[in-house]
């Protein structure tokens, strides 16, 4: 595998030559500056390259070139923004780069109630609590029916929540859902919002009437629309699993799931429509062997995210350490290594220590816990690679 690292640009508190110390070998970034919709310019997709390439390293996947919510819900400038994408796409592959993550997920990109929680040690991680996510779904959005989609234990435990709540505490589940973890990934959001919950309503009304089959038949359209561009430039697309895999707020989800992963990656037979094989949202689902949908989908990867989760009795789940919880990494890391070798990859949602908090870091992109994690996975890939050396595997 390619040790990759999420970098988020120039205003990074991280920067390149503390990644090249580390042992990175590609970035993994965006043209952030650029608003969701607009075409990058080939001229700047060189600057970023060889600003990348100026410090020893390569700009390995693109993450992400964001789908705008009119491409999901098949709003009437769907076709202009698909256009848009296709230039995109192309100025990407002139310039040689030829991996591109992005999701299928309609109003929010990914979703933790807690951002800090404590463990025993002294770091933090990060964290989802159904019971707060259904109250801000309940009592925050009172979004019409939410009370039926959720099940009677969480509902109790919600109630319980209810009796304890307080204005800060409700604020800050909203920032949390809201802005921090979506403001540096997603177009929808950004920090200072003034009133992000009426906002949060009025991009859930536009996916009135899309249900799942509906949702799969936008990304469809979208994929075998693109698909021509990236056959000529040579470029791999890989959809990002849903996080976490289930349906929220009323929303439907595609990407959650064995069934989710064959049908898309059937509906458009073409090899450059791939996957990202996001460990950590997978193992968030207690209905998905994670490595069993390695071994199965390998062939059709293009990125890997390494992280793991493990989820309580009570349906919570927490981010565990890379070499615990439901992902098993050391498994998939003997299956990727032998059955499409050399992937990038990169390590994610690690967690906040020796000082990491203080730093103002984008959630779930701490730096020495990222680091920590990657010298883990390093030594897992040095293991499977001398298993493989020495025929073991
Ligand atoms: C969260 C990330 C996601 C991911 C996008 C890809 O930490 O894994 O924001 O980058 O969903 O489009």
């Amino acid at each position: 595998m390619e040790k990759t690292w999420r970098w988020f640009g120039p205003n990074d508190k991280i920067t390149l030559p503390m990644l090249r110390q580390i042992g990175v070998e590609g970035i993994v970034t965006a043209l952030h500056h650029i608003p969701n919709g607009e075409i990058w310019p080939l001229d700047e997709i060189e600057k970023m390259k060889s600003l990348i390439e100026s410090h020893g390293m390569r700009w390995s996947v693109v993450e992400s070139l964001p789908v705008s919510e009119a491409i999901k819900y098949a709003g009437s400038e769907r076709d202009t923004l698909i256009e848009n994408y296709k230039v995109s796409l192309a100025n990407l592959g002139k310039a040689g780069i030829k991996t591109v993550c992005y999701n299928f997920m309609p109003v929010l990109d990914w979703a933790r109630t807690d951002l800090e929680s404590p463990n025993p040690d002294g770091t933090t991680n990060l964290y989802f609590n159904r019971a707060e996510f259904a109250y801000f779904d309940i009592c925050i959005l009172k979004r019409p029916g939410a009370a039926a989609d959720w099940d009677s234990e969480t509902l109790d435990r919600m109630e319980r929540l209810a009796a304890t709540m307080t204005p800060e505490k409700e604020n800050s589940l909203v920032e949390n859902i809201v802005i921090k973890t979506q403001g540096f990934v997603n177009g929808n959001f950004s920090e200072g919002e003034l009133n992000p919950v009426e906002k949060f309503k009025a991009l859930l009304r536009l996916y009135d009437g899309v249900d799942k089959e509906t949702l799969r038949a936008n990304m469809k359209y979208f994929l075998e629309a693109i698909m021509p561009v990236c056959r000529q430039y040579g470029v791999n697309m890989c959809v990002h699993p849903d996080d976490p895999p289930m349906p929220v707020f009323g929303l439907p989800r595609i990407v959650t799931c064995d069934e989710d992963i064959e049908w898309f990656l059937d509906a458009v037979p073409d090899e450059h429509n791939g996957l990202t094989f996001c460990a950590g949202s997978l193992s968030a689902g207690s209905h998905n062997d994670v490595p069993a949908l390695a071994r199965k989908y390998a062939s059709r990867t293009w990125f890997i995210h390494l992280r793991s989760c493990e989820v309580l009795p009570n349906g919570d789940f927490r981010e565990a350490s890379h070499l615990a919880g439901r992902a098993d990494i050391i498994s998939l890391v003997r299956i990727f290594e032998t059955i499409k070798p050399g992937l990038p990859m990169r390590v994610d949602h690690a967690r906040q220590m020796l000082g990491d908090e203080k730093q103002g870091y984008n959630a779930g992109y701490s730096f020495h816990g990222r680091m920590l994690a990657l010298g883990q996975v390093e030594g897992i890939m040095a293991t499977v690679a001398r298993e493989i050396q020495e025929n073991r595997i």
